[in-house]
């Protein structure tokens, strides 16, 4: 065989791998925007992804973060962009910094611990409250829940008796017992600073900053089986994750050992945990830098799925590109579904305004939205979207199981007299039976197509 038809065939070879890898790829989660720390919260059968937000642009080479988004899923694989939930201007009296965070819920509402600057300067711990999961959040108390160097990155964990606690910090870690009404603390306890040695947090190779044990930051808190767990990045910069485990909430910690080595490649110099179990499933998320542009500065959200072993102890988890395999439940496309329902997407964003809510936007000729495992049942014979396009250059293809993949039907999408002018257009598709993932391709012109709000099957 000639050299030049060898080339040519490993060169086919080597894009079909690549649109392989492409298409299996499920990390990071979110592809819309750059995403870290983040903080999974179950609540009634869905998982709210709660995440810091590293603006497109970075201010003088460091962490430009205004506010923190939610997502949510009821498939661990599909994403559902629930916008912006609140920002540092929530709080009157911060500066900036919308640092990492956790929301949980108690007597019906959702209370959310956040790291700020102050306007005055200073780190501080505020708590914003809500009705919903996905906000409106207000400011609950109108000033910092506490003040003080090094107080950032909360994590709360209500324990089986009721009592809530809180813990944070960098590089120390402290904890507060939270009152019940959730914005107050036990002021006779006050506010505990851990023993930070090496049998407690782990044994730090770098000293640096007379920094003793391995914890650096990030903490995780969460109990399973009776045995409390803290998850948190240890070592230093660029961060690997560890774990120390207790047998009370407040009794000594122990160190386990490393869950995640230091990402190579596309690891940003921090990581941080989150964990939640989901339908008797244990995942890890954590932050990359995975995305296109990524950095330390741009970093993303993904998940790995893993079983603790019988001990209770952690394994070590690997990131991977591909993350959940298997998704928790099927997506019924006979009901309306957000178009920011994504499991990946390429090229496209996401916008949110009072009447709309969150939609997708910026789609240029191919851009696409994958959603998986969508059950078709029997078969549909047409799909609706909801779109609003002040040109008629845009089309939707509707393909299944590949970017390439097999093609039930083309939406040409007609002019509506604007991008925010939204009306509901449909085409004819062609019947697939069953369980397939969905890729909505688009096609057109030059510049942005189209704005897309939801889209759905009918049989
Ligand atoms: O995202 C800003 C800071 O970087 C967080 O608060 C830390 O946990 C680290 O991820």
């Amino acid at each position: 065989m000639r050299t030049s038809n060898l080339k040519t065939k490993f060169s086919l070879l080597l894009g079909a791998v690549l649109c392989f890898a492409l298409a299996y790829s499920e990390n990071p989660i979110i592809q819309t925007s750059y995403t870290a720390d983040p903080a999974p919260m179950e609540h009634n059968g869905t998982v709210y992804l709660y995440t810091s937000h590293d603006e497109d642009v970075t201010v003088n080479n460091f962490f430009s973060m205004n506010d923190w988004k939610c997502y949510s899923s009821t498939d661990m694989v599909n994403w559902t962009d629930r916008g912006s939930v609140l920002s540092y201007k929530t709080f009157e009296w911060s500066r900036g910094d919308a640092w990492a965070g956790q929301c949980i819920f108690r007597n019906g509402k959702f209370y959310y611990y956040l790291p700020v600057n102050m306007k005055n300067g200073g780190n501080a711990i505020g708590v914003a409250v809500s009705d919903s999961p996905t906000g409106p959040f207000k400011d609950a108390l109108g000033k910092p829940l506490f003040t003080g160097y090094g107080y950032i990155d909360p994590t709360v964990y209500i324990d089986t008796d009721g009592q809530a606690y809180l813990y944070w910090g960098n590089p120390n870690l402290w904890h507060v017992k939270l009152n019940e009404d959730m914005i107050s603390y036990d002021q006779t306890l006050g506010i505990v600073k851990e023993d930070l040695k090496d049998e407690n947090f782990g044994y730090r190779a770098k000293k640096i900053d007379n920094r003793t044990a391995s914890y650096e930051e990030g903490p995780w808190f969460f109990k399973r089986n009776a045995k409390y767990y803290m998850l948190y990045p240890a070592g230093g910069v660029p961060e690997h994750l560890a774990y120390s485990t207790s047998n009370g909430p407040t009794d000594p910690w122990v160190y386990g050992d490393t869950i995640m080595h230091v990402i190579k490649n596309h690891g940003a110099f921090t990581n941080h945990p989150g964990y939640v179990e989901f339908k008797g499933k244990s995942y890890l998320f954590y932050h990359d830098a995975g995305l296109p542009g990524g950095g330390g500065f741009k970093r993303s959200v993904c998940i790995e799925p893993f079983n603790f072993n019988a001990d209770g102890s952690i394994p070590l988890i690997t990131p991977t590109s591909k993350g959940v395999v298997e998704s928790a439940a099927n997506v019924d496309p006979y009901k309306r579904t957000e178009a920011e329902t994504i499991a990946f997407s390429e090229g496209l964003k996401t916008a949110q305004d009072e009447q709309t809510g969150v939609y997708v936007t910026e789609i240029s000729n191919g851009d696409y939205i994958k959603v998986r495992s969508v059950d078709f049942g029997k078969g549909a014979k047409n799909f609706q979207a909801s779109v609003g396009s002040a040109t008629s250059k845009g089309s939707i293809e509707i393909r299944v199981d590949d970017k390439y993949g097999k093609l039930l039907g083309i939406l040409p999408v007609k002019a509506t007299g604007g991008d925010k002018v939204w009306k509901t257009q449909s085409c004819k598709i062609n019947s697939v039976k069953g369980i397939h993932d969905i890729y909505l391709v688009f096609k057109g012109g030059d510049g942005n197509l189209f704005n897309f709000d939801w889209w759905k099957l009918t049989k």
